[in-house]
């Protein structure tokens, strides 16, 4: 009797680790039984039954998600109900398909968009009800999904009164994935687009790819590299990519392509791809054509032209605006949309800060209505920390987007833990004064500054086919806050941190509050032991991986650190100022102000701005190379720190991704100080300071680091 009793415990136990066990794929959509019991019997009384007529695409996905949930969370389905006959009756539906609801006649629905909803709690029939409501199906998805998240966060649900709509009307995704299925700067495995198989294989990640965004609100995605390759507009391609496009519609996804310039040469056999060339024009119209006869509700195209060896307009002695306005003709008359990337350097130029600006602002006002240009957050590359890109200080008359990059080129690849929602907020927040004061960064993007409907934020995916799809169990807040954030810039970093926790991992407050902790203060550890104090540029060529302040040998000077720090005897930085580069004078007076002294600058912008000695004297009193040091060496403190916290965190979180995130925080930890070492060695070779004694010392030489080669690393 003793043993039977004990291997029904055994088998008990080992049962409930194996429950327990995560490998991450569910993302934030877990839906897991409720543990606590009294939230748990609150909610099954608060949601006794469901009213929900109407039938679409779209709303059988709404069925769907609404049953998986509340047979994972509350361990049943939804009762479903024809009449309100009980308090605790969710009613979902647009007026025009819940009668109910125009009885009603919500006030609210007239405050929101197309795609936004209501969610109330109102007496109908003498009972009390949640309805959630919107003008359209796509808004009865996204307040479903918002609702969902109230409950996976344990809120109060028994009065709600939310008036949600999103603040930026394309809110993408852009996948670097090539045909091949390697992923540009991907970390995460392949691209999990299998064109091989398509059309007619529909892998089920498809499907919960296209769920995860809508819960989000992302609503258009990219699917292509923006270093381009024509196939994909090729009648063969086209085919499996409608069959990607029927499978995110009901989802409100809509599907863009790269279109590389050159396409009328490569796969139309003519002999130019001159933007004003007629029959060029008349390829692009056939072919769009195409497209939208295969894919009526095509987004359109994203366009990487003149750019790091990318085909473009000006092969022919034409501007941007001539290559863009082109693809907009072709695309006005479906509303499709050209996405035009203001990425571009040349090899020129005295300072790349400066390049983009000089390209795009005469062109103001010369885009076609249905362009946008779209704008990196900073001006040199996805850095750590960039000022903002001063062209959204500068185009008044284009509609601008912002373009953030997820996948964490620069910030530690696949393996360091960096929660960007700070750095976007960061940016968002930043004043152009293009309009006088409160002329934010994000005030531009949501075109109110300007009057703008064409609104649009991107961000370069992270996603691939790694079974919890991002590698690294933390990146996957990066997408959800994208997403959050292209809904609502206003959204704190600290409730989207304390959401992603609570549906990821746990709604246990203790953990809620010390992984955010971790969370909130991991962006700011990587710049400081990476790049601190306005420091840019200084990794490795080609891969990106890993620390490289002495590279000098590429045929190119901006493809070079020492271009970027600009370190000498003399001391360290770029200097942007008048007696520089003047790149500064791209900014309004009101922003250049604030950089243009070295003795005023934000520390975090000085060297961005600034060639300033190795004695200068910092706003903390110590040396500027004495603060470099204090950086560096903070940096690595943080992330031991980071580090200690999550060790904690044991009981908290399953096993498997447990000592996933243990073991990427033991090597963030030896890369921390890998950079830290090897960048300060080697700035110590021209300010011949010592490092102060009080910090543990490098234990390798400078030529040690330089020695190190990593030829396959990944991404590249
Ligand atoms: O950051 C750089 C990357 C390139 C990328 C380019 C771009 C897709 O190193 O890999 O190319 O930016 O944004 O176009």
């Amino acid at each position: 009797m003793f043993i039977k009793k004990h291997l029904v415990l055994i088998f008990m136990l080992s049962f409930a680790h194996a429950a327990f066990a995560d490998d991450g794929y569910r993302l934030w959509l877990r839906y897991d039984k409720i543990q606590d019991k009294n939230t748990a019997a609150l909610y099954t009384k608060q949601l006794q039954q469901l009213l929900f007529p109407g039938s679409s695409a779209t709303i059988e996905k709404v069925k769907a998600e609404l049953t998986e949930a509340f047979t994972g969370l509350l361990g049943k389905p939804p009762v479903g109900t024809k009449q309100v006959t009980a308090n605790g009756t969710l009613i979902i539906g647009t007026p025009a398909t819940a009668k109910i609801i125009a009885t009603l006649q919500p006030t609210e629905l007239n405050q929101i968009n197309d795609e936004g909803f209501v969610i109330l709690t109102a007496i109908l029939q003498g009972k009390t009800c949640t309805v959630i409501s919107a003008k359209t199906d796509i808004g009865i998805l996204y307040g479903t999904f918002h609702f969902l998240r109230l409950l996976q966060t344990q809120q109060n649900i028994s009065t709600l009164h939310i008036v949600s709509s999103p603040k930026i009307k394309f809110r993408l995704l852009n996948h670097w994935d090539n045909l091949n299925r390697t992923v540009e700067r991907g970390y995460a495995g392949i691209s999990i687009w299998d064109w091989h198989k398509l059309p007619d294989y529909i892998d089920k990640r498809y499907i919960d790819y296209a769920r995860a965004n809508a819960s989000i609100g992302i609503n258009g995605t990219v699917l292509t590299n923006v270093n381009a390759n024509a196939t994909i507009l090729s009648p063969q391609y086209l085919v499996k990519v409608a069959a990607l496009a029927n499978v995110f519609r009901p989802y409100g996804i809509k599907v863009f392509l790269t279109a590389r310039f050159s396409a009328p040469i490569e796969i139309g056999g003519l002999k130019t791809a001159d933007p004003l060339d007629a029959a060029v024009q008349a390829w692009w119209k056939q072919k769009v054509k195409e497209i939208y006869t295969l894919i009526p509700d095509f987004g359109g195209f994203l366009i990487k032209a003149n750019s790091e060896g990318q085909p473009g307009p000006q092969d022919y002695h034409r501007t941007h605006a001539d290559g863009a306005n082109m693809f907009a003709d072709a695309l006005a008359t479906y509303n499709g949309i050209v996405l035009w990337r203001a990425f571009v350097y040349s090899s020129q130029s005295g300072d790349r800060f400066k390049q983009a600006y000089e390209e795009f602002t005469p062109l103001d006002g010369q885009f076609k209505s249905n362009v946008i240009l779209q704008v990196k957050n900073g001006p040199i590359d996805f850095q750590p920390r960039e000022p903002f890109s001063p062209l959204f200080g500068a185009m008044p008359k284009t509609p601008l987007a912002m373009e953030f990059q997820l996948t964490q080129e620069y910030l530690g690849q696949g393996t360091h833990l960096v929660f960007e929602a700070p750095l976007f907020k960061e940016v968002f927040n930043a004043d152009t004064y293009q309009k006088g004061k409160g002329s934010t960064v994000a005030k531009i993007i949501d075109g109110s500054t300007n009057n703008f409907s064409l609104t649009a934020i991107a961000g370069v995916s992270n996603i691939g086919n790694d079974i919890n799809w991002c590698s690294h169990p933390f990146a996957q807040a990066n997408w959800y806050a994208l997403g959050r954030l292209a809904w609502d810039y206003d959204l704190s970093s600290k409730q989207i941190a304390e959401e992603w926790l609570q549906q990821t991992f746990s709604n246990n407050a203790f953990f809620v509050s010390a992984a955010y902790n971790i969370m909130l203060h991991s962006h700011e550890a990587l710049v400081n032991y990476m790049t601190p104090l306005g420091l840019a540029h200084i990794m490795y060529n080609g891969h990106h991986y890993g620390p490289m302040p002495w590279g000098n040998t590429l045929g190119r000077p901006d493809w070079n650190p020492v271009y970027y720090h600009k370190a000498d005897s003399a001391g360290i930085g770029f200097n942007r100022t008048a007696t520089g580069s003047n790149a500064l004078a791209e900014y309004k007076t009101e922003v250049s102000d604030l950089w243009s002294d070295s003795n005023t600058c934000a520390d975090k912008y000085l060297l961005w701005f600034h060639h300033v000695s190795w004695n200068h004297t910092m706003r903390s009193g110590k040396t500027l190379w004495n603060e470099l040091c204090y950086k560096y060496y903070t940096g690595v403190d943080s992330v031991i720190a980071i580090q200690q916290q999550w060790n904690t965190l044991e009981k908290f979180v399953d096993a498997e991704r447990f000592n996933q995130v243990q073991q990427l925080l033991n090597i963030q930890v030896k890369e921390a100080v890998w950079w830290r070492n090897a960048s300060l060695l080697y700035f110590q070779t021209f300010s011949k300071m010592p490092i102060p004694s009080k910090y543990e010392q490098p234990d390798k030489t400078l030529e040690y680091y330089k020695s190190l080669r990593f030829p396959f690393a990944p991404g590249n």
